[in-house]
């Protein structure tokens, strides 16, 4: 076996089906030892897409995902893609090519120190130097990679290393692994607090989303009847227990659900991770927070939990409620709150304006895809929409990057949602600027025959930096571009495309989109006056009145 097929030997042994990138001339023999293997090489039309799929595969799965790049150029273009698995804890494996390193026949011909670039922007990286080490490091690469918290994982392998035979050494096989429940003392502390508290509130952060976290924390807050929020990330991390939802976190302060946060006395923080952008700020005479977390809690200016509960989530969070249900008669002192944060929330979501409300849109998606339907955000102003109003009842169906917040990741993630549930309806929500960054992967989608939705918004415009200067009070400046015809870019890929044309027409599009089948683009044009007139005017005048309202 040379290098090349030990490696692909590794990756099957880990139980990888896919392998997505753009091989170059250093990656041939590797690309001849998955042609012989059982693993499907998914080839894409920018490697900076490849890593967002292999990201998304880790973060819906838990087991990471495997993208594939030559050297210098291609390494080069998945270091987004790298930083976005870092940030959002998606566990992958990034495998790079490089020129020789036991002679140099191409002196520095685009050699570039890949190793050195992808040190600060993964987990760990690693040069592969012999054939012999390959299945221990690919294992090691794997564990890294997957164990909490989860993050990208590099390891380069030199063309002469792929292509140099080894010993037939076996793969190293993986096995179960169960990590350390919640200490008895740390458990009966956290219950006594929880029991103490006057106006308990749950919120579900990013690591509250891990896919094997799901039934436990869905049984929690079901068991304790404490109402929750989420942060953006959070969102959709339990499944039911609707009636307890208070809201999500999209700003961080001054929005309806700060009210029920800013008068909670115990808030306990179940996988918060601080690469959020804050849900609430912590001060000096704010509530006590408790975090419950694979990790012990960074301690942050605007995060600093007072106590923690650390080890495996679920099975931490199951000792918990032993000791908390029906013994909680206040648990639901703030959900009271809850029926008028969410009216607020829906105001006006029903408006016939067009261009239609982003409101408007938040709902009438909601009402085109099934409880079980997987919705993908691209990052613009829309997310903020989505994150505020868009109601989720299964856990890991509205997938959101409030980490790294690129653009361009959108479609990518939607196409990975899609190859790993194709009885579900996806759809890939994006700005015109973000579609745009990555709108080739729209041949992939194609290529893959993939049941998918492209709802892309049109403003004409970066549109997020577009209100902020005008929020900053900045003259409107240098924000505007042209768009293609969407519905013709469509069809050019052999694609469907439709547009909106009133805002009535917004659910029968899309439903028509998805009974359609195939790859499918819906154009739709936004109005974002609301923009102004809710997340400025309106939570300025409620944060008012909110705050007079506080005992
Ligand atoms: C790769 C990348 N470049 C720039 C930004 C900064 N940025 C955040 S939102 C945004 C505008 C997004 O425009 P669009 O996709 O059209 O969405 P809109 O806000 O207009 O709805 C920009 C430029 C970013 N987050 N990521
Ligand atoms: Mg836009």
């Amino acid at each position: 076996m040379n290098g090349a097929e030990v490696i692909v030997s590794a990756l099957e042994n880990e139980g990888v089906e896919q392998i997505f990138g753009i091989p170059g001339e250093e990656n041939l023999d590797v690309v001849e030892a998955l042609r012989k293997s059982s693993i499907e090489l998914v080839l894409t039309r920018h490697e900076q897409a490849a890593a967002f799929m292999a990201a998304t595969h880790g973060r819906l799965t838990g087991r990471a995902g495997v993208c594939l790049a030559t050297l210098g150029p291609g390494a080069l273009n998945l270091t987004t893609g790298a930083a976005y698995a870092l940030l959002g804890a998606m566990p992958m494996v990034m495998i790079t090519g490089q020129k020789g390193i036991l002679s140099r026949k191409q002196a520095r011909f685009q050699v570039v120190d890949i190793v050195s670039t992808m040190t600060p922007l993964t987990k760990m990286a690693r040069q592969i130097v012999s054939p012999a080490t390959i299945p221990s490091l690919v294992r090691e690469a794997f564990r890294v990679a997957q164990q909490e918290r989860p993050g990208p994982v590099h390891l380069e392998l030199p063309e002469d290393i792929a292509h140099e035979p080894g010993p037939d050494t076996a793969p190293v096989p993986p096995h179960p692994i169960d990590l350390p429940i919640a200490p008895r003392a740390a458990l009966d502390r956290a219950a006594q607090l929880i029991l103490g508290a006057e106006r308990p509130l749950i919120m579900l952060g990013a690591a509250a989303s891990r896919p094997r976290l799901a039934e436990a924390l869905s049984a929690f807050v079901q068991r304790v009847q404490i109402p929750f929020f989420n942060t953006q990330m959070g969102k959709g991390a339990v499944t039911g227990g609707s009636g307890l939802y208070m809201g999500t976190a999209a700003l961080s302060e001054r929005d309806y659900v700060h009210r029920a946060i800013d008068r909670a006395d115990l808030i306990i923080s179940i996988g918060h991770d601080t690469v959020e952008k804050p849900p609430f700020f912590m001060g000096p005479d704010g509530p006590t927070v408790l975090h419950v977390g694979y990790l012990p809690a960074t301690v942050e200016e605007v995060f600093f939990p007072q106590a923690e509960l650390i080890g495996d989530v679920g099975p931490s969070l199951t000792l918990l409620a032993d000791r908390l249900e029906h013994k909680l008669p206040r648990a639901q002192a703030l959900l009271g709150l809850r029926d008028d944060i969410l009216a607020h929330i829906a105001d006006r979501a029903e408006e016939s304006r067009y261009p239609p409300t982003p409101q408007r849109i938040v709902h009438d998606v909601r009402e085109a895809v099934p409880e079980d339907g997987i919705v993908c955000l691209d990052n613009g102003m829309y997310k903020i929409w989505f994150a505020r109003n868009y109601r989720t009842h299964v856990a890991n169906t509205l997938l959101l990057d409030n980490a790294l917040a690129t653009m361009g990741a959108g479609l990518p993630s939607a196409i990975m949602a899609a190859c790993l549930n194709p009885g579900r309806r996806v759809l890939a929500v994006c700005g015109d600027g973000g579609f745009m960054m990555n709108s080739q992967e729209m041949e992939t989608a194609v290529r893959l025959k993939l049941n998918l939705v492209v709802l892309v918004l049109q403003d004409n415009a970066y549109g997020m930096i577009r209100w902020k200067q005008a929020t900053d009070g900045f003259p409107d400046f240098g924000m505007t571009f042209g768009d293609p015809d969407f519905v013709v870019y469509a069809q050019a890929y052999g694609a469907k495309g439709s547009r909106v044309e009133t805002a009535e027409g917004i659910a029968p599009t899309l439903q028509s989109a998805f009974a359609a089948g195939g790859v499918h683009v819906v154009s739709t044009p936004i109005d974002y006056s609301e923009n102004k007139r809710v997340l400025v005017d309106e939570l300025r005048a409620n944060a008012l009145t909110g705050a007079a309202g506080v005992a």
